[in-house]
């Protein structure tokens, strides 16, 4: 039966003199919790763990589109579609957008995510020459900004059209599994690509998502992903992992995702996390306008980087960067 290792994410500026970075962030651990599928978790030494995970736990990893990960990175959202659940029918025309991703440069975001195509669940895939409609003026608008551009796609086609416009980076929500061309894609454009997690299609994802245990199918599949865009030619440093928070899952599913976001960082690639302003805040928060979820997506943001997580996709720029600033303040992590 596998082991799985997760670190226990410590931030306290008090550091026991074993204590190991995590993934070469701001956070350290000592301590590891060892799981199987079967029976509760025992916490054990760091030092006891398989040299190989550790070696995974541990090391730094590379920037992602020139930007380093020793601070929590923002990555704003900027979808020109009519139909995106929160910010759909927001940005009609190139000028519109430019002017939400310049509002975003300006407070914070280290890098845009551009998408065509809403993925929300129910949402219906779109033809692939309407999406580049949508984004490849968008991004050539926003290329040269500053924040590196990344392209939300499951499309070969839609995703070299970003690449020429002048993205930097993709953002794959089926993890390389919709379209057969998109792994040649990454591999020969040598850009950094997030592999996400999701089960079933947007079409259908939300109507009865099951998992055997959801935190180590997440983690199993992550694992595959990464393996299969690797042996297709794509450099391990270039790949980031994504848990998909939403993409098939219940509020139960999500939240034991949550918890234990430590575990991914044993997958040894950087880690991305997309749960701003989705249906679970809505839930717990009792907010059911997307736009009204800002605070409850920033705690949910800042659980993450206590945990390590290097790159979170956000709506509201400002106020996570605003609470980031403090969160690393408060802890003496920072300055973030
Ligand atoms: N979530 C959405 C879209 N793309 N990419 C990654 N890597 N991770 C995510 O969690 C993720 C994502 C869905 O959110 P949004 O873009 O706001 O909405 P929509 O799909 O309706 O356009």
């Amino acid at each position: 039966m596998t082991t799985y290792f997760r670190p226990i994410p410590m931030l306290d500026a008090a550091r026991p003199a074993d204590a190991l970075p995590l993934a070469g962030s701001w956070a350290w651990f000592d301590r590891v919790e060892r799981l199987t599928r079967s029976g509760p978790g025992e916490l054990i030494k760091a030092a006891e763990i398989p040299g190989d995970i550790l070696a995974s736990l541990t090391a730094a990893r590379a920037p992602v589109a020139g930007l380093t990960l020793d601070r929590p990175r923002l990555m704003g959202v900027l979808n020109v579609t009519p139909d995106s659940f929160s910010d759909g029918g927001a940005h009609p025309n190139t000028a519109a957008a430019m002017d939400h991703a310049r509002c975003m440069a300006e407070a914070g975001a280290d890098m845009l995510d551009i998408g065509g195509e809403s993925t929300r669940p129910g949402a219906e895939p779109i033809d692939p020459d309407d999406e580049i409609a949508r984004t490849a003026p968008v991004v050539s608008a926003i290329a040269g900004l500053g924040p590196p551009v990344s392209i939300d796609t499951r499309k070969a086609k839609v995703a070299r059209a970003a690449l020429q416009a002048g993205a930097t980076m993709l953002n794959d929500v089926s993890a390389l599994c919709y379209d057969p061309a998109m792994a040649a894609t990454a591999a020969k454009a040598q850009v950094p690509i997030c592999l996400m997690h999701a089960q079933g299609t947007p079409e259908t994802m939300h109507l009865d998502p099951r998992y055997d245990d959801v935190l180590f199918d997440v983690y199993d599949a992550l694992a595959a992903r990464r393996d299969a865009a690797i042996a297709a030619g794509i450099a391990r440093e270039r790949i980031v992992l994504d848990p998909g928070i939403g993409f098939g899952k219940s509020l139960d599913h999500n939240l034991r995702l949550l918890r234990n976001l430590g575990l991914f960082h044993g997958l040894g690639c950087p880690i991305l996390l997309g749960a701003s302003r989705k249906r679970f805040i809505g839930t717990l928060g009792r907010a059911p306008d997307p736009t009204a979820r800002m605070p409850g997506s920033v705690a949910v943001a800042l659980a993450a980087v206590a945990q390590g997580v290097q790159i979170l996709r956000v709506h509201d720029i400002e106020a996570t960067k605003q609470a980031l600033i403090l969160q690393g303040a408060v802890t003496g992590r920072g300055p973030w």
